[in-house]
């Protein structure tokens, strides 16, 4: 009889939660031995966990945005009969039941298998032994070595050592740098790309801008006018203010503002919240549905710029960004497939994913593929704001403290909760009426929820 058996992560040091960025199989999926199942990613080196024998794929324990940890189980895998493979046979590493000897160590990765010769010649570990050396010996293989850094929280780039240094001895900061290849890895001529568009808007930005340049970040010696203290800034409002600072700078911003009336939507909350009281329903899963169906209806808004400008990519999924605040500062994770949620089904995903964001522990993919985002200051309290778009998106919708309100209904004044709606449009892509209708439609769908239903 056949049995399924566990791949395992093996060796990579002393290094624990470590981001999963891709899946390199699928369930059903015949693999080889030492074939890559999954790849992690440090600072200094993406690495495959290798299949430790050969056979089917049964089932995948883990996905992109899972971290894990030496011994971690990443998928089940139904051994090739020894008949068919008797090289299978002999690779077979590492049975279920112990778990404590070590499968093959993971290959230090540049990326893909296209990788670049000089890419290729870093390794961040040797070799693993060649396939049919016989059955692993349970030696303990070096660790690949890893850096703290890389499971610290926010974006992590993902490019191999080798890319590293090449953007180091150029002084690229790689958070900067789109990367071309697979899953998001950034190769050397992507940098290089970047090197180039950086002297281009150099040069452009020389002397001839028509009184448009820039003057010097003025320099004070603050301790001249009083005590002082320096401190520095977190990793992530590093990383978040450079962004923040491009799409501020780049993007052609307008914000609409709108009001919602939520008074019925708010009774409705209350007694959901009532119902299921072991998780927090906040009128911002109420706004997700909304805005679900307000990119649904206006498809312009669930896209971004492609080819610098030359064109849209419409995109078919509905992916929402929400703003989280944390001691550190600002991070946005995904909540994926917004349309396929339920309310209770966003609010547990919501109250989970905004919990692991304050505890550091999201990963890159956690922060990748949204869509549109939201921004809800509506827990703390103001009017509005003007909210920056989450570049490559398009519109950011901000949310404000609801509050009562005397709204005349033709006859009489009469108290209306209204909840102040802030949403800033890239004016390149969409035009204001547009922005108008996006709002209104949100406002009318959260006024009447049935509306959700059509
Ligand atoms: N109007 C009135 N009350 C609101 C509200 C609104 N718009 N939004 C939330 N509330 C209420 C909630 O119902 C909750 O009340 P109870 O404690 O009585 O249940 C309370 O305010 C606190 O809500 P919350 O902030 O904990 O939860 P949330 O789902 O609204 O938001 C999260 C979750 C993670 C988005 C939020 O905690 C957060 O981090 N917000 C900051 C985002 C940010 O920094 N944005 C600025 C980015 S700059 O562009």
């Amino acid at each position: 009889m056949t049995t399924w058996k566990e791949a395992r992560v093996p060796d990579i040091g002393d290094f624990r939660d470590i981001p999963v960025i891709e899946l390199l199989v699928a369930v059903g999926d015949t693999v080889k031995a030492d074939q890559g199942l999954v790849t992690l990613e440090s600072d200094k080196a993406t690495m495959e966990v290798p299949a430790p024998f050969a056979g089917v794929v049964r089932e995948l324990k883990v996905k992109v945005g899972d971290t894990v940890s030496e011994g971690s189980v990443v998928a089940l895998i139904e051994p090739a009969a020894a008949a068919e493979d008797g090289k299978a046979a002999a690779n077979e590493a590492v049975p279920a039941a112990s778990p404590a000897e070590p499968a093959p160590r993971p290959e230090a990765r540049t990326g893909t298998a296209s990788a670049t010769p000089a890419e290729g010649a870093t390794k961040a570990a040797p070799q693993p032994a060649a396939a049919g050396d016989g059955p692993a010996a349970p030696t303990r293989s070096p660790p690949v070595e890893f850096d703290a850094e890389a499971v610290a929280p926010g974006k992590v780039p993902y490019a191999s050592p080798a890319v590293r240094l090449f953007a180091r001895a150029l002084g690229v900061d790689l958070a900067r740098v789109e990367g071309s290849a697979r899953g998001g890895r950034i190769t050397r001529e992507d940098v290089q790309r970047y090197v180039k568009q950086a002297l281009q808007a150099a040069a452009s930005a020389s002397p001839s801008g028509g009184g448009l340049e820039l003057l010097p970040w003025p320099r004070v010696d603050f301790a001249k006018f009083g005590p002082v203290e320096s401190v520095p800034l977190s990793r992530i409002k590093k990383l978040s203010g450079a962004n923040l600072a491009r799409n501020w700078v780049r993007i052609p911003h307008v914000t609409q503002f709108d009001e919602a009336d939520i008074t019925e939507m708010e009774d409705f909350r209350k007694r959901l919240a009532g119902e299921h009281k072991d998780v927090k329903i906040t009128p911002l899963v109420f706004l997700i549905k909304a805005v679900v169906a307000a990119l649904r209806k206006y498809p312009q808004f669930n896209a971004s710029l492609e080819d610098g400008g030359e064109s849209l990519v419409l995109k078919r999924y509905f992916h929402i960004g929400i703003a989280v605040d944390t001691p550190d500062g600002l991070v946005v994770p995904v909540i994926r497939d917004c349309d396929r949620k339920g309310l209770i089904e966003l609010a547990k995903e919501l109250a989970e994913v905004s919990a692991r964001a304050r505890e550091r522990k999201l990963g890159p993919a956690d922060m990748s593929g949204g869509c549109f985002s939201i921004s809800s200051l509506g827990g703390i309290g103001g009017t509005a704001f003007t909210p920056i778009i989450n570049a490559p998106e398009v519109a950011i919708l901000g949310v404000s403290r609801a509050s009562l309100k005397p709204v005349w209904d033709g006859g009489s004044f009469v108290p209306r909760l209204m909840l102040p709606l802030s949403l800033s449009y890239d004016h390149r892509v969409i035009d204001g009426a547009d922005a108008a209708r996006f709002t209104r439609f949100l406002a009318e769908q959260l006024a009447d929820l049935r509306r959700l239903l059509l």
